[in-house]
């Protein structure tokens, strides 16, 4: 944490805002408080002009518009996005990319077709393997140009909650958040869910694309080749209690009961455990967890902390799912700073 950001980190930070951790109250974040990732420029589109081609290993390729799709049956999903970079400023070595503390992450209430459908009409081919989806955003990386994206493997694609979104939180998509279409995986790290989408091609060999060998892959150093970063990794975060202090967002409570509240989630089995620490990770208790609601969307949890003593504190919380993935004490580094689910831990002072 001491290494220091720099000017090209700050433009990306003031471009790519995250959620404001006290927003943890809304069950379905508002839109503009929900995280943003952008790595280009949020492209011009014209959505009378706009249109969304599926081709390559299908016997029926097509061309839809906007109204094409929106005339098609719809399928709502509310379903929680993280950045897979969510926590690479806490890392050390320091990794230099978008320095998210904790905040890379949000809840949307997601609406459109499902993509399953639309590749079903397609008719795919025996020799279909995965399935490219491209977005309209152009730019740079490490000196590689390329319009942003992505693939999935064919059963990942065919997901029942695979969407081809138009609306969050029932109105059209925002320009920042892939307006008129974007793909939305629930479950997986935010990358996978490509905005601007214009294309989907089916495709007969693994993609090689930027952002599947170069970009979002595990590796422990720059000669390791990695794995795909695929699924979220279990988290819980809690509103911030108290109140901040301006400069350093240290929080500061009044000696008493302190309710604590916060969320939990994971793209691989549905929460089953949060539980709270109330002095650095010495003792844990079990959190109260609301019932479980969308299985894509973070499930809600209570601790009723009685803040007795002035002092210091280091109030932490960690979450397990139903694989049995837990949260661990420390980040696990890698080059990416990709995925670190390491517990949350927040200073208080007690006065
Ligand atoms: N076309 C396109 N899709 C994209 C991106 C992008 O830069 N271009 N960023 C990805 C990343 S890294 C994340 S975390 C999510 C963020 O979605 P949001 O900004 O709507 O929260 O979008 C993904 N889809
Ligand atoms: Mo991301």
């Amino acid at each position: 944490m001491d290494a220091a950001i720099s000017q090209n980190e700050l433009a990306l930070a003031a471009r790519n805002h995250g959620l404001p951790l006290e927003a943890l109250r809304y069950p379905i974040t508002p839109v503009g408080l929900h995280y943003l990732l952008i790595h280009y420029d949020i492209p011009d589109v014209d959505a009378d002009a706009f249109s969304l081609r599926i081709d390559g290993r299908v016997a029926k390729p097509v061309t839809l518009s906007l109204p094409d799709l929106r005339e098609r049956s719809d399928h709502e999903v509310t379903s929680t996005m993280e950045c897979a970079g969510n926590g690479r400023a806490l890392l050390a070595p320091h990794v230099v990319s978008q320095p998210w503390l904790l905040e890379a992450i949000g809840t949307g209430r997601w609406r459109g077709v499902r993509l399953k459908e639309i590749l079903e009409d397609a008719e795919l081919l025996d020799d279909a393997v995965e399935v490219v989806f491209t977005g309209l955003d152009r730019g740079l990386e490490k000196g590689v140009e390329q319009n942003y994206q992505r693939s999935l493997a064919l059963d990942d694609a065919l997901g029942d909650d695979v969407l081809l979104a138009y609306e969050m939180n029932g109105a059209p998509l925002l320009p920042q958040h892939g307006f008129p279409l974007r793909l939305l995986v629930p479950g997986w790290y935010g990358m996978t869910s490509v905005k601007w989408l214009t294309r989907i091609e089916v495709v007969a060999e693994p993609f090689p694309g930027y952002q599947m060998t170069a970009g979002y892959r595990f590796r422990r150093d720059e000669d390791d080749e990695g794995h795909p970063v695929t699924r979220i990794q279990p988290r819980s975060l809690m509103v911030p209690p108290g109140i901040p202090d301006f400069d350093t967002r240290a929080r500061i409570v009044d000696a008493g009961p302190c309710p604590l509240q916060g969320r939990a989630w994971s793209g691989w089995a549905p929460i089953t455990h949060v539980e709270v620490s109330t002095d650095g990770g010495d003792t844990w208790a079990d959190a109260e967890l609301e019932p479980l609601g969308s299985r894509w969307a973070w499930r809600g949890w209570r601790y009723e902390w009685n803040a007795g003593e002035p002092g210091e504190y280091v109030l932490c919380c960690r979450a397990s799912d139903e694989a049995g993935n837990v949260q661990p004490d420390e980040p696990i580094w890698n080059v990416g700073g990709y995925s670190n689910n390491a517990l949350q831990r927040v200073p208080v002072t007690v006065q």
